[in-house]
């Protein structure tokens, strides 16, 4: 979807701190192909609800493709090779997947972005994400491309301490934030997904983060 008039005018990209930004809509138009390809992973390594290491269980459902696959159990939280679920590599990250998320990177100023991993979260109405630090990755000089599909969502972005006021930031179907630089390791979570219905995605919201994990 291109930038339109009043009906479908959507608000402008935005600097959120030093080194993270919100490109509006830049993944509408791959929306359709971009939900194929994480129901495609969905069949080889479904979403699951895995634990905290204090043994919560976690309202949003993961899974994960690319080399390296993010995991939460009993024994902490890390980037691991192959599913837990099974015991086979996670699923290949799809081409289009590398290409929108280093295409989003360059956009927002970090190029030769390569991930080597894509944690996929799917929220249902009420499900959250608490205020966390994104800290298991080894380099923390590449940045985070997110990708937001299905329902809004609000996200929330504090600072460099766990008590530092977070702001709202409201995120839609084909949002990317791309997170670097000096606010690489700022807390963030997700508000409660509210109800509704995504004409693609259904009852769902899906983000997709890419990292360099190894
Ligand atoms: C989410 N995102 O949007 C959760 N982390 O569902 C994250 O936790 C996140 O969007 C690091 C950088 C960007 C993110
Ligand atoms: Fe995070």
């Amino acid at each position: 979807m291109q930038q339109q008039g009043f009906a479908f005018a959507r608000e402008p990209d935005e600097a959120l701190a030093p080194g993270a930004r919100v490109l509006r809509g830049f993944v509408c138009e791959a929306g359709v192909a971009l939900w194929a390809e994480v129901q495609r992973v969905a069949a080889a390594a479904p979403f699951r609800h895995m634990h905290t290491p204090g043994g919560r269980r976690m309202s949003v459902a993961i899974t994960n493709c690319g080399a390296r696959g993010w995991v939460t159990d009993r024994r902490g939280y890390r980037y691991v090779t192959e599913d837990p679920q099974g015991g086979a590599p996670w699923p290949a990250m799809p081409a289009l997947f590398g290409e929108v998320a280093a295409a989003a990177a360059t956009a927002a100023g970090y190029p030769d972005f390569r991930p080597d991993a894509c944690l996929i979260n799917r929220y249902e109405p009420s499900a959250r994400m608490t205020l966390h630090q994104d800290v298991d990755e080894r380099d923390f000089d590449q940045p985070i491309v997110s990708v937001s599909l299905g329902l809004p969502a609000v996200f929330l972005f504090g600072g460099a301490a766990r008590g530092d006021k977070a702001r709202r930031v409201s995120l839609q179907h084909g949002d990317v934030v791309v997170w670097g630089g000096p606010s690489r390791r700022f807390f963030h979570g997700v508000a409660p997904l509210r109800e509704g219905e995504h004409a693609l995605l259904g009852r769902a919201r899906v983000n997709l983060t890419f990292r360099v994990a190894g």
